[in-house]
């Protein structure tokens, strides 16, 4: 078994309901098993700004999967999910990350592990601190919580998501 973990976003429609709906279909796969999941925070996009907020979230999860085969999953997830692939870090329903595969270091043009950018990224960093707080990063050999300090001050950008009643039906 691989502990791997997973970041979690997207910022179209009814976001706590998109999400909630991947997880929940992620969790009827029988060749993993969701054993962590964060809670959900509103966050301020990054790179392409002029987008609506995302909800992030972050999962850990246990698998006989190869990298490949579990990246596989998440984009069929991704998809059955409604994802539409537009712009390249455009708006999306769900998006579904390969964060880390245990301490794997993976360069193919389809899968980089670590995810790039996972190291610096606050969206990515408070959610998986939240549920993997002394994972170490096998590039950088820090943990995610020594990453997140690192950042400096996040608040900003990354904030606890209460739900309104608008997401209720
Ligand atoms: N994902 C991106 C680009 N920018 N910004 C936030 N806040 N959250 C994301 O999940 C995100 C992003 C590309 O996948
Ligand atoms: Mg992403
Ligand atoms: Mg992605």
């Amino acid at each position: 078994m691989t502990l791997a973990a997973i970041g979690i976003g997207g910022n179209i429609g009814d976001r706590l309901r998109n999400l909630t709906q991947a997880v929940t279909l992620l969790a009827t796969y029988e060749t993993l098993r969701i054993v962590r999941r964060s809670s959900w925070y509103e966050t301020v996009p990054l790179g392409y700004t002029a987008q609506p907020r995302f909800l992030n979230g972050a999962l850990a999860v246990e698998t006989l999967l190869s990298p490949h085969d579990l990246l596989a999953t998440l984009l069929t997830v991704e998809r059955r999910s409604g994802r539409v692939r537009t712009l390249p870090n455009g708006p999306r329903t769900v998006d579904l990350d390969l964060l880390f595969y245990g301490d794997r270091i993976v360069t193919t043009p389809d899968l980089t592990l670590p995810h790039p950018g996972c190291a610096e990224r606050a969206f990515v960093l408070v959610p998986l601190a939240e549920i993997l707080p002394e994972f170490v990063h096998p590039v950088l050999q820090c943990s995610v919580a020594s990453l997140l300090e690192s950042l400096g001050p996040v608040d900003d950008l990354v904030k606890p998501y209460t739900p309104s009643w608008e997401s209720c039906s």
